[in-house]
């Protein structure tokens, strides 16, 4: 039994969450908001604004402080020493770039100056390109030339050549800044460049990240070295080495001894992505149930038996934390295009437009929306509309009935029927949104009782890899599901059923 520390650097906050697993309880959670609590930095959702050319960057620099301001708060309330174990979830894809000397700044104990202040002399690259990043498709179709194809890249790494994903980001910076390149002597997923902040040295990227890079043979769960040689000069020595998920890294570093008090036994186990993690923390670890994370962008996952990759090349195949691997896609107008539509609406707040969904008749139209160029469907900004006219009245509920329809036919691939659908992310607490995906998808939808599933994750594994516990234990303490079912109207099924049919039409 033990206490454990999960720790989730998402797109637009740091999430601390502690959990003791002897009582069941979740002690404490902290948060630090990169936008709102540091608005002198003028990254308000968490990312660089206004980037050129479909860049997306973010500041590593900023996800530290983040990660002090969280530790910092949760230590208030918190006796830090009693933690034993800790891991941590990170966004998917994005890379940090570190130069000479990063090893010693990494093992910086000292407690006076911060952890920005250690890392800032030794990036090789001031800003890290994120998942949102769509600017490398030049970089992408290089890579799938030089290995055969698409088709080829997907069974290799589990994935078509993908613009947001870390080795085209690679290729793209080792392209045009030739002269940064030689000075990298290391590049880290955000899990592992916050693994190894955490241990005080470099710590290995884990498979279910791991595959998120289209560099690792998915079969093999390790480096593929033509997809290293497709990319970039030098590859293979300025990456970590990959690791199952369940590798403990070593002790906590000296540095968070000293300013926070953690004790010198606790443990860092390595990291993973935010989709894997939540994976862990939906409880949904073992092939059965589905996942759909509604949030800045929405996902859809599930775990997998052996490996399926997708032929029409949108979904991904990633390693599973715990064993084995998991299918993504991922929808980049989420949140984002909800939002838009409740604004256009005139709708002030969620219950407003809740209200409006409840208030329109359902299957009868639908609408895509997409505010930005899309990922799953490929597709430029816009909107693409089936079924009926849609009003200004029936457009809440026309757009999350398409956002749901879309995800339903892209995720057919997965081939395993949906019997059980968990939501998760900020609008799954909308009980309007969470009954037009139960209606779409046919299948009862269960919501999970904590919301912050990918730090629930990070602390699941820590317990389970650093302390022993076993999984089935944790996630009947943890990740049972908040009481209440929302059932499907089966009598909706065939009317949803035609307007995929002509979405399939209107994208293939
Ligand atoms: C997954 C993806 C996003 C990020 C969000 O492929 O790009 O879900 O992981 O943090």
């Amino acid at each position: 039994m033990a206490i454990v520390l999960g720790l989730d650097l998402s797109t637009q906050s740091a999430t601390a969450l502690v959990l003791d697993t002897k009582s069941g309880k979740q002690l404490a959670m902290a948060r630090a908001a990169f936008g709102p609590d540091f608005p002198e930095r003028g990254h308000p959702e968490g990312f660089i604004p206004g980037g050129y050319n479909n860049e997306v960057h973010a500041s590593p620099l900023l996800w530290l402080d983040g990660l002090e301001l969280a530790l910092g708060c949760l230590g208030v309330s918190t006796d830090l020493s009693k933690i034993e174990a800790v891991s941590v979830s990170g966004q998917q894809h994005g890379s940090v770039y570190l130069g000479a000397d990063y090893l010693a700044a990494f093992a910086d104990g000292n407690p006076q100056t911060s952890l920005a202040e250690k890392i800032k002399p030794v990036l090789s690259r001031e800003t890290s390109p994120i998942w949102m990043d769509s600017s490398t498709a030049q970089e992408c179709a290089e890579i799938a030339a030089a290995l055969g194809g698409n088709q080829a890249v997907c069974d290799l790494t589990g994935s078509v050549a993908t613009p947001r994903f870390t080795g085209p980001q690679i290729r793209r910076f080792a392209k045009n800044n030739p002269a940064l390149w030689a000075k990298t002597e290391r590049v880290h997923l955000v899990s592992s460049f916050m693994a190894s902040i955490l241990a005080g040295k470099d710590v290995a990227i884990d498979t279910g990240d791991g595959a998120g890079m289209n560099l690792m043979d998915i079969r093999k769960g390790d480096w593929s070295p033509a997809a290293l040689q497709a990319t970039a000069p030098d590859l293979a020595k300025k990456l970590p080495s990959i690791s199952p998920g369940s590798t403990v890294a070593g002790s906590i570093s000296k540095y968070f001894v000293a300013r926070y008090g953690f004790s010198t036994t606790c443990r860092v186990v390595i990291g993973t992505g935010d989709n894997p993690s939540s994976l862990v923390g939906m409880g949904a670890s073992r092939p059965g149930k589905i996942v759909i994370s509604l949030g800045t962008s929405d996902t859809l996952f599930a775990a997998i038996g052996g490996i399926r990759t997708d032929a029409a090349g949108l979904g991904h195949a990633f390693g599973n934390p715990l064993g084995g691997s998991m299918s993504l896609i991922c929808v980049r107008n989420g949140s984002l295009a909800r939002e838009a539509i409740r604004r256009e609406c005139g709708l002030k707040s969620w219950d407003d437009f809740s209200a409006a969904i409840d208030k329109s008749p359902a299957a009868q139209s639908a609408i895509l929306p997409m505010e930005v160029d899309e990922i799953t469907p490929r597709h430029s900004a816009g909107r693409i509309t089936l079924g009926k006219n849609v009003s200004k009245e029936s457009l809440p509920r026309a757009a999350v009935e398409g956002q749901a329809l879309s995800m339903r036919l892209h995720s057919r691939w997965v081939g395993t029927p949906t019997t059980q659908l968990l939501l998760t992310g900020g609008a799954s607490n909308n009980s309007s949104i969470a009954q037009i995906f139960a209606d779409v998808f046919g299948a009862p939808v269960l919501r999970l009782a904590v919301s912050d599933s990918a730090a629930l994750g990070a602390a699941l594994r820590a317990a389970e890899a650093a302390c022993g516990e076993k999984m089935d234990y944790l996630e009947s303490l943890f990740c049972a599901p908040a009481p209440g079912v929302i059932h499907p109207n089966r009598a909706l099924r065939s009317a949803y059923d035609a307007l995929e049919i002509e979405l399939a039409q209107k994208l293939f």
